[in-house]
């Protein structure tokens, strides 16, 4: 046990006691104060000037009523949020996730992550998250259209190019954005750069759509060659069939590893002989397209469905974690590293529980945190915001070069602050490689 903590149950409790009920959103600040209070404790600039308990609380909440209509004319209510979480590096940046299970807490750990990550990219962006209880699932686009047009009819004039800039997460994809866009666009009347993940046609970026995915499979590259190994015939599980387990199935198929399972909330499929392009394009069109469930993948090739569970007692070198938070237990974890798992990285926002990091850390693998390993999104978002500021378009071999450059520089920083010995701290040295930055820019601000 650390000897501060003390320290970290004491700012725990008041962090509880601020922040009733919102289990994620403790857990989240959890990790970081016990990698960050430490720290801190050599530096007492940050401690004198509260800088972490100043961190944890945001900077603007907005919650709002989103009245829409139905297809078959009756009325429905969800509810919009918006965390403003920290400007101190750069505007509000950060996703908007429709999900039923969404409500404040879960925002509020994902806003508060998203301020180390991007303060991981060294691109300046600041920390948000939004979204709304809206289930996107079995609604027309119609009716998605509706919902998006009056989430935005509040939300516009929270955000802008230098205030606040939203994008995807969970149920929030290219449709979506374009809807939010095109409303944004109406009410303001002005063309800006006020979401990424754009379509290609109105300011989106190439290499957007795949940076999350690609991103964090570039991220295990890198941790993989500190033990002079690569992707070649590895095996893979991947949960989740969304955006970020596509782009990374992609990228581990091109690298040369074999992809074996992908999954939804419903269960996942396993395939022996490995998703190659043509079935993770079929995956693409149920998913993106026809909008389907991922056990259709069985009527077409032969594998395997299992429903109601995750893939991590399937026997592989490496595990992806692509879906949800605390998709991965403790026990799970054990399960992997008995199964000879190498390297587990997480392309989700906090999948892994706090027990199964802590055997991840203890075991020694090779363990990355969403903060630092699926950063590859939000980062590409940076680089679309930079290109709408030029007028421009960059390349997508320029756009990608620049994501691996990111992403190796986010393992760099991952070693400057987490290297003990031999073995490198993924989790320390992203909290802490995050930290350094904003609260030294806080510092530098005076007391905001
Ligand atoms: P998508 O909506 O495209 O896909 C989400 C996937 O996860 C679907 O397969 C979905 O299954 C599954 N899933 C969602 N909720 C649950 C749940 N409660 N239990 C089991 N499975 C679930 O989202 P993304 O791919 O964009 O996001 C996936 C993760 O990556 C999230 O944690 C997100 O925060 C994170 N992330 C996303 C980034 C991005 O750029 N999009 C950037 C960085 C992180 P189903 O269809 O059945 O719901
Ligand atoms: O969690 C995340 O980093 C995202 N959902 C992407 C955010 C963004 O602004 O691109």
């Amino acid at each position: 046990m650390s000897n501060h903590q003390s320290e970290i149950d004491a700012f725990m409790q008041f962090i509880v006691k601020k922040n009733p009920g919102e289990v994620e959103y403790h857990q989240a600040v959890q990790e970081v104060a016990e990698n960050v209070i430490p720290f801190i404790s050599d530096h007492p600039e940050y401690k004198k000037t509260k800088i972490l308990e100043r961190i944890a609380e945001p900077e603007r909440v907005v919650m709002f009523r989103v009245p829409w209509i139905d297809d078959k004319g009756d009325f429905q209510i969800n509810r919009g949020f918006r965390i403003q979480m920290n400007s101190a590096i750069g505007p509000y940046k950060g996703g908007l996730r429709f999900h039923p299970s969404v409500y404040l807490g879960i925002l509020k750990f994902l806003a508060f992550e998203q301020v180390f990550k991007n303060s991981l990219t060294s691109l300046p962006m600041g920390g948000g998250k939004g979204g709304s209880d809206f289930d996107p699932k079995g609604k027309s686009d119609n009716e998605v259209m509706h919902f998006c047009q009056s989430f935005m009819t509040e939300l516009y004039r929270h955000i802008g190019a230098d205030v606040d800039v939203p994008a995807g997460d969970i149920g929030v994809g290219g449709r979506e954005v374009g809807f939010l866009f095109g409303q944004y666009k109406r009410l303001s009347n002005e063309f800006s750069g006020v979401l990424t993940g754009k379509g290609l046609q109105y300011g989106g970026s190439l290499i957007r759509p795949e940076a999350t995915g690609y991103g964090c499979v570039y991220f295990v590259q890198e941790m993989l060659a500190t033990r002079n190994t690569d992707f070649k015939n590895k095996k893979v599980v991947i949960s989740g069939s969304g955006n970020v387990a596509q782009f990374a199935a992609e990228k581990v198929i091109q690298l040369g590893g074999t992809v074996l399972t992908m999954s939804d909330s419903n269960g996942y499929i396993l395939d022996e002989e490995g998703i190659n392009t043509e079935k993770l394009s079929f995956i693409m069109d149920l998913k993106n397209n026809k909008r389907g469930r991922i056990s259709e993948y069985t009527k077409k090739y032969t594998a395997t469905f299992v429903e109601g569970k995750t893939p991590w007692a399937i026997k592989c070198d490496i595990a992806l974690p692509c879906a949800t938070q605390n998709e991965l237990t403790g026990d799970d974890a054990k399960t992997l590293i008995a199964n000879g798992c190498i390297s587990v990285a997480e392309g989700a926002n906090m999948p892994s529980t706090p027990d199964a990091v802590e055997v991840f850390l203890k075991t020694g693998i090779l363990f990355a945190p969403g903060k630092a390993s699926n950063a590859g999104g939000v980062a590409v978002s940076g680089l679309e915001m930079s290109q709408n500021s030029l007028r421009l378009s960059w390349t997508r071999e320029e756009v990608d070069l620049r994501l691996q450059e990111i992403m190796k520089n986010i393992h760099a920083t991952c070693i400057k602050y987490g290297k003990h010995g031999d073995k490198i701290n993924y989790v320390k040295g992203a909290n802490i490689g995050g930290f350094v930055k904003v609260a030294d820019a806080m510092l530098a601000q005076g007391h905001v």
